[in-house]
């Protein structure tokens, strides 16, 4: 299956910091130059916050081990920076620390800085409150913004707007004079002295920043599978093609923690990487990946100083050789007719052991406000992410309707931007309706039954995350755009009506999710109910040795879980793909989040499907086949 690539232009600076003994990065047309000599370079992405700190060693030994030389990451501003002038660096954020692990293994980094990180990360990493800087237009040749790199996707749209920002952008990066090589990741006008992947000069090196190990997933779709052989076959041909730098994004992708993950991304990052979600080598990809980089080092200097001669062998063969002397020479046969031969490194498979079943549960079920509630008021319908200012997922719309016949039925239509709504008629859940990653619109067209008086009708607009990229994002906008009742032959337009708004739900502004705050409300025994916006409570104990563990929710509808008061993400498996599975049906509970016992789990469950009786805690393990 091809899917369209939608994080093309995670457009980017990238700066090589200097290793332990504070190297020089230079470079020439045929590669990076670190202290006088001539690099081929593998580099691997891992994000810092999409896994835990505990975790980063081994991660980046991993990498090593698989023969990269260089990890890639971006920097997280919106993490970084929630309001300004508010700065964060603790814990995964710690950014510093990231490099020094990095450092003390003795690998190179590169720093894709931003701002505009695109990433599948909510907002592309950019702050929530720069919208509120007067006059702003993000990601282009405007004085509030003036801050970004990469974007030769959307330059068009910006028009004259557009070549003098990229200009801007190489000459402020260039005066910073870091003593590294800035890269304009598929800008193909990057002005000197930035280089290009392209290169668009003679003078730059190639260099490819993003290659796919597979594909981030979005909810309702499948994974994309990329195999071993395939990526290989690749990044020979690039290599034989007089590149000289690759980096594997991702060579581990993590965990979406929180509300991080931008809309419809699964909470799971890059599984399929050489390093799976929990850090694990998957196997036969990290293997092969491998005795590639060994065999690629092991004629480097054949590569980097020969002349190269290309010869076509006939019937979509040929030959690139590299020729350092009569007696010195390195070739990449290139045959393209043939089938795949099969890769002969190890191989493994991952499963997930089924754990403990979890139990003595308790539920709260979260009030549904009323227009009477509600302190925002308005007279038409307001946009999500402007009135919900990204502090919850969730915007309730509410309105009172007086219906004066004794026919109950009515049809109500509503058409929302996105992403998921649930509709209540007096308490009760009267439809649900959502859109997908492709087209986030949707109409939700249900009958329901209505009083003979006053009617609260109260819809819960709910957002899978925010956009990640694209011209204009700051004025991309979600929730209802128009609401309409049909009674017998009449049509009620109440787009325009006076609706009364709240942001969040009620335990989700209490953090009953955590230990001080579960105790604000009144928790019940578990009652078999399946009430729509349930909040399910209980602790359990860290199942013992150190494979990693997983939360299977592969019965529960949507919604998002805690334990010790952390987010571990939103999970949505009654959304299925094609095939009809759950595009994600674990997880992940990081070790380093648990206690040895007493661990306290809350989760939101906002459909009602399923019951907590069926979580179980799993486990991860490999084995080899
Ligand atoms: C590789 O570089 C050499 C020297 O610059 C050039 O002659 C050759 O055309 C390049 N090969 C490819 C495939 O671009
Ligand atoms: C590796 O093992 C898996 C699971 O048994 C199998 O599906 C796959 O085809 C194997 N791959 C190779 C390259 O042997
Ligand atoms: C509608 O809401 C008002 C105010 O909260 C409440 O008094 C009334 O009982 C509700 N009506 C119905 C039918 O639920
Ligand atoms: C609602 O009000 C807005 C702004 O006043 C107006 O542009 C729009 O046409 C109205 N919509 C309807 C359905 O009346
Ligand atoms: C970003 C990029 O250039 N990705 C490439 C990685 O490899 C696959 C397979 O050849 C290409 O299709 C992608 O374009």
């Amino acid at each position: 299956m091809v899917r369209p690539l939608l994080c093309w232009f995670v457009l980017v600076a990238v700066v090589f910091s200097g290793s332990a003994r504070g190297s020089q990065v230079t470079y020439d047309g045929r590669s990076l130059i670190i202290d006088g000599q001539r690099k081929i370079l593998f580099s691997g992405s891992i994000h810092y916050p999409r896994s835990p700190l505990e975790t980063w060693a081994s991660l980046i030994s991993k990498a090593k081990d698989g023969g990269l030389d260089v990890i890639q990451t971006y920097v997280f501003w919106n993490l970084h920076e929630p309001q300004p002038g508010q700065y964060d660096f603790s814990g995964r954020k710690d950014l510093v620390k990231f490099i020094k692990e990095i450092q003390a293994q003795g690998l190179y980094a590169s720093l894709r800085i931003g701002p505009f990180i695109e990433s599948e990360w909510s907002y592309g990493g950019l702050p929530f409150w720069l919208r509120d800087i007067p006059g702003i237009t993000f990601r282009c040749d405007n004085e509030p913004f003036k801050i970004e790199n990469e974007y030769s996707m959307v330059e068009a749209a910006f028009k004259e707007r557009g070549p003098p920002y990229v200009k801007w952008a190489a000459e402020m990066a260039a005066g910073l004079q870091t003593g590294v090589p800035w890269v304009m990741c598929k800008q193909d006008d990057a002005p000197d002295p930035v280089t290009f992947v392209g290169p668009n000069s003679p003078n730059k090196p190639s260099i490819w920043t993003e290659n796919w190990t597979s594909q981030y997933q979005v909810y309702g779709e499948e994974p994309l599978l990329r195999s071993p052989e395939d990526i290989a076959f690749h990044v020979a041909l690039w290599i034989a093609r007089n590149g000289s730098f690759v980096n594997y994004y991702m060579y581990h992708g993590g965990t979406n923690f929180g509300r991080v993950a931008s809309a419809f991304v699964i909470t799971s990052y890059y599984d399929q990487a050489p390093l799976d979600e929990y850090g694990m080598i998957r196997q036969p990809k990290w293997g092969h990946l491998k005795e590639l980089h060994a065999a690629i080092k092991h004629c480097s200097i054949n590569l980097l100083r020969g002349q190269q001669t290309i010869y076509s062998l006939g019937d979509k063969r040929e030959a690139y050789v590299f020729r350092l002397n009569s007696r010195k020479c390195a070739a990449f046969l290139v045959n393209r007719g043939g089938k795949d031969t099969e890769v002969s490194t190890q191989n493994s498979s991952r499963s997930m052991i089924r754990g403990k079943i979890l139990d003595g549960w308790e539920e709260f079920i979260d009030h549904i406000p009323n227009y009477e509630d509600t302190t925002l008021k308005s007279n038409t319908l307001l946009e999500q992410i402007t009135t919900a200012r990204d502090s919850s997922d969730y915007l309730w719309y509410n309105f009172r309707y007086q219906h004066q016949s004794s026919n109950t039925k009515a049809l109500l239509k509503v058409y929302s931007l996105g992403h998921v709504l649930h509709a209540f008629v007096n308490g009760v859940l009267a439809g649900s309706a959502h859109g997908t990653h492709q087209n986030p619109r949707f109409t939700l067209e249900n009958t329901v039954s209505l009083n003979n008086g006053i009617n609260n009708i109260s819809l819960l607009s709910v957002m899978v995350g925010l956009p990640d990229s694209g011209a204009f994002m700051e004025t991309k906008g979600l929730g209802l755009r128009s609401v309409s009742l049909q009674v017998q032959q009449k049509q009620l337009i109440l787009t325009n009506s006076s609706w009364g708004y709240q942001a969040g739900l009620l335990g989700e502004n209490l953090q009953i999710y955590t230990d001080q705050g579960s105790s604000k409300v009144q928790w019940n025994k578990f009652s078999s109910s399946r009430q729509p916006l349930s909040w399910y409570k209980t602790v359990f104990d860290a199942p013992a040795g150190d494979e990693p563990i997983a939360l299977n929710f592969g019965l529960m509808g949507k919604g998002e879980a805690w334990v010790n008061g952390e987010s571990i993400g939103r999970y949505w498996v009654s959304f299925h793909t094609p095939n009809g599975i759950p595009s994600q049906t674990w997880y992940h509970v990081p070790r380093s989040f648990l206690k040895p016992t007493g661990n306290l789990l809350v989760i939101l469950e906002e459909e009602g499907r399923g019951s907590p009786l069926s979580i179980s805690l799993d486990t991860a393990s490999i084995t080899r086949v």
